[in-house]
């Protein structure tokens, strides 16, 4: 008994140190002894009509434990929370929900309590060998007097917890595991536990309140968000072609094909007065988007024409090929060339005409020639006639540049290009972030073009895990919009640096400002589970 006391005041000092370093919200309830299991005469028998009791009559033996450290992540600490609830629920007064954290010098004598419900990988030998799980699976096992859950990462681990909640937990007085339970599921993803909405749910308000504050319904200008230039509004108009995509909602169909027809009266059909090739470019996307997802071929005939007519004027052989950013001709710029291959292989998709993934593939071998890192990923800016080629990296023309090579890859099924695309993407989601949020010093409420980038990367990334079923692209996604909405401001909107609260008072319309807030619009649609 001697030992036990003091294993249980050493579990005491872990537990007491744990809270006092990590500060966490979590209280630590000691209230259940772990050395009740001992008890000569237990509360409950282990095992009845062939299932393990883990609460009955409002008494558990059970404590939880998790890895040191998993509560760092508010999803999985909200989720112990609620099963610290669900105990509740079940007339328990106080339960043990404790980290797998062991002293050093205690190390060797530890000994672990024989009822434990293990959640994730914690140091207990049960906790081994969960078996190959994919990203949305997770599994609850028992193995003898403990039950386990495993799922791939914390995120995951706190839907598998609200997912034993509501399925084991239900019942207010008992709570019985099948002893043979060996059960893999797969997980909610289009439920956020951490804003307790579903992602289509979070898209939705999202949009609503940007078009509520930026929609223009006015006579004379109405039917967009008014644009502060060309390009700007040739992107923001993609955003709403993701929403139209994704919810196949005939209001947002009506919201796109406003801004497109608003689009094409200020700016009319032939674009090519536009100095700027990468604008034309960007709108060619748009239009033949538009025309793929309504089988009105208008946008793509206008797409088609100013393709061909920016195609014409831009491209030589300088260089070893490419085309020119704009039409002074001095520059061959990634925000060019992806976008234009881009449109290409959207056009060869409409059109079946193979000359355009011909031109698509040949603007993408240059920029993977000169323009890009194979080791790292990286896609570089400008290549200039005279002088260096610029080698900064942006958001956007790392989803271009992946976008461009997940349709080469598609359609010309040569796996190199997957890998470029994969490779590029890797390079965004590692390098140009802080803390996994993406960030790539974007963040200003007018800082020229760049607060607008980063929606554009959204859109080819989803794409790309969509089309190859990745779902860690699609976690990376979920958790920046899940930080996105939990910064937006008190109107709803989301401005560009995703990572930190969105200030109440923005301007109604200064500069790219309008175009930055729809950078979180993208984002939203853009991280929406496919099956
Ligand atoms: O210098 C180019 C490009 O290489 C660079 O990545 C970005 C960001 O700036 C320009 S491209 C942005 C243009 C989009 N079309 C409309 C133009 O007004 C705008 O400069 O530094």
């Amino acid at each position: 008994m001697k030992k036990f006391l003091l294993l249980f005041m050493g579990l005491l000092l872990t537990v007491s140190l744990f809270v006092f370093f990590t500060g966490c919200g979590d209280k630590e309830d000691t209230g259940s002894d772990s050395d009740s299991a001992s008890d000569t005469t237990p509360a409950n028998p282990d095992v009845v009509d062939g299932k393990l009791v883990v609460v009955s009559g409002g008494e558990t033996k059970y404590q939880v434990v998790y890895p040191y450290g998993a509560n760092n992540n508010t999803a999985f600490r909200d989720a112990l929370t609620q099963l610290r609830a669900a105990f509740t629920a079940c007339g328990v007064e106080t339960v043990r929900i404790t980290s797998d954290f062991i002293e050093r010098d205690e190390e060797d004598t530890f000994v672990a309590p024989e009822y434990e419900i293990l959640i994730g990988s914690t140091n207990r030998e049960e906790s081994e060998n969960a078996g190959e799980l994919s990203f949305n699976e997770a599994r609850i096992r028992v193995a003898g007097k403990k039950v386990t859950i495993f799922a791939n990462d914390n995120d995951m681990l706190a839907k598998a917890v609200v997912y034993f909640i509501e399925t084991y937990m239900t019942d207010t007085n008992d709570v019985l595991i099948p002893e043979d339970l060996d059960e893999t599921f797969l997980l909610d993803l289009n439920y956020c536990e951490q804003t307790g909405k579903t992602y289509s749910e979070m898209a939705e308000e999202v949009y609503n309140a940007f078009n509520a504050a930026y929609w223009n319904e006015d006579e004379r200008l109405g039917g967009w968000p008014t644009p502060n230039a060309f390009w700007d509004a040739a992107e923001m108009l993609e955003s709403y072609i993701d929403a139209y995509e994704q919810t196949k909602d005939e209001a947002y169909r009506e919201k796109m094909i406003s801004f497109a027809e608003r689009f094409r009266r200020v700016n009319g059909v032939s674009w090519l007065g536009n100095m700027y090739n990468d604008d034309i470019m960007w709108i060619c996307i748009a239009f033949t988007r538009i025309s793929m997802l309504t089988d009105d071929m208008t946008y793509y005939k206008y797409a088609k024409l100013n393709f061909d007519g920016v195609y014409k004027r831009a491209y030589d052989n300088k260089l070893g090929g490419g085309l020119y950013w704009t039409t002074d001709n001095n520059t061959k710029n990634s925000c060019v060339n992806c976008p234009a291959a881009i449109a290409a292989c959207l056009i060869g998709e409409v059109s079946g005409d193979e000359d355009y993934f011909a031109k698509a593939k040949d603007l993408i071998d240059w920029e993977v020639k000169y323009m890009y890192e194979e080791n790292t990923g990286k896609v570089y800016d400008a290549y200039p006639l005279s002088g260096s080629i610029n080698q900064w990296a942006s958001t956007y023309n790392q989803g271009t540049f992946l976008g461009a090579c997940t349709l080469l890859w598609q359609h010309y099924e040569d796996e190199t290009y997957l890998n470029y695309a994969r490779k590029a993407a890797d390079y965004a989601m590692n390098r140009l972030t802080s803390g996994g949020i993406l960030d790539n010093g974007e963040a200003s409420l007018t800082n020229g073009d760049l607060p607008g980038f980063k929606g554009i990367l959204t859109r080819w990334l989803y794409r790309l895990a969509k089309a190859t079923e990745d779902l860690d692209i699609l976690n990376f996604l979920q958790k920046n919009a899940v930080k996105a909405y939990e910064n937006r401001n008190a109107d709803g909107l989301i401005w560009t640096d995703w990572k930190s609260k969105t200030p109440d008072e923005v301007p109604k319309s200064e500069g790219y400002c309008v175009f930055g807030m729809s950078t979180a619009v993208a984002l939203m649609f853009n991280c929406q589970p496919w099956w």
